[in-house]
């Protein structure tokens, strides 16, 4: 049988996912997989990070963007819809695609990235893997802003092979460029050369509150 559980972007996604487990745990086959239905609107945002705003393509205006979580066997129904001007397609980074390769991702590869106004909608099954993976935008630069993680949790009653942690935290490392990274590579492909680095962003690889999880909130 089939089941589709709606997740939505934290903070509702762990209520309904919690939800989710309620209503495994009281069905009668509970290692059944299941089918779990995304929705990504790649939309404009208004990003602040090292107290820059930038406009920023993200997904659901999320920056990293919504995680997504499923359990080995379950099948993805991600359906990616279009609301900016650039082209874009996602990829799931480490997923083995089995004979489901037109849902892997790469633009111009597996398929013609989702124009302005269109959607596709991903579909596919874990088959084999357990962990945290990651998805990214997979055209051009679009993957420097777009993203998230993707965590797969072992069938019902089958255990990580290692100890049980104390608590869970998906971390996420990214970068963050004070332009905009399309700018950026569309200037350098018209000169010719490769992206003047110096030029364009800098890196910030200072230790402190950037780190700091409690410092989101930082005052400029
Ligand atoms: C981003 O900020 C600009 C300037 O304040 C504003 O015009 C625009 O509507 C904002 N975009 C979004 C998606 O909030
Ligand atoms: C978007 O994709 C279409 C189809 O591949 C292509 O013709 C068009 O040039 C692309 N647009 C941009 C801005 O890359
Ligand atoms: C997803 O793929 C499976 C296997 O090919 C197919 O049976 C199913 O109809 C597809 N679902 C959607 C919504 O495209
Ligand atoms: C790259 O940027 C640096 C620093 O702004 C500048 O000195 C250099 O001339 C630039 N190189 C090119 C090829 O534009
Ligand atoms: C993290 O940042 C918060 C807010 O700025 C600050 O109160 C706290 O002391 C910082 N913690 C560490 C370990 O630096
Ligand atoms: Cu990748």
């Amino acid at each position: 049988m089939k089941m589709g559980v709606y997740l939505l972007p934290s903070p509702a996604f762990l209520a309904v996912l919690f939800i989710s487990f309620v209503t495994l745990s009281v069905h009668p086959e509970p290692a059944l997989a299941i089918t779990r239905h995304y929705k990504f609107d790649v939309v404009l945002q208004n990003v602040t990070r090292l107290c820059k705003t930038r406009s920023t393509v993200t997904v659901n205006g999320k920056f990293p963007g919504p995680r997504i979580v499923a359990r080995e066997g379950d099948r993805l129904l991600i359906k990616v819809v279009n609301h900016v001007q650039n082209n874009i397609s996602i990829h799931w980074h480490g997923i083995r695609q089995l004979r489901s390769g037109w849902a892997d991702g790469p633009a111009y590869i597996t398929q013609c990235p989702i124009q302005t106004g269109q959607s596709y909608v991903y579909n596919y099954t874990i088959v084999g893997q357990r962990g945290t993976l990651w998805w990214h935008a997979h055209i051009s630069w679009l993957r420097s802003t777009i993203y998230g993680p993707l965590i797969i949790l072992p069938k019902l009653g089958t255990p990580y092979p290692f100890p049980k942690p104390h608590r869970e935290v998906p971390i996420i490392f990214g970068e963050w460029f004070n332009a905009d990274p399309e700018a950026i590579i569309n200037q350098a492909m018209q000169t010719g050369g490769g992206p003047n680095v110096s030029d364009a962003y800098t890196i910030n690889g200072l230790p402190g509150p950037l780190y700091n999880c409690s410092a989101q909130g930082m005052k400029c």
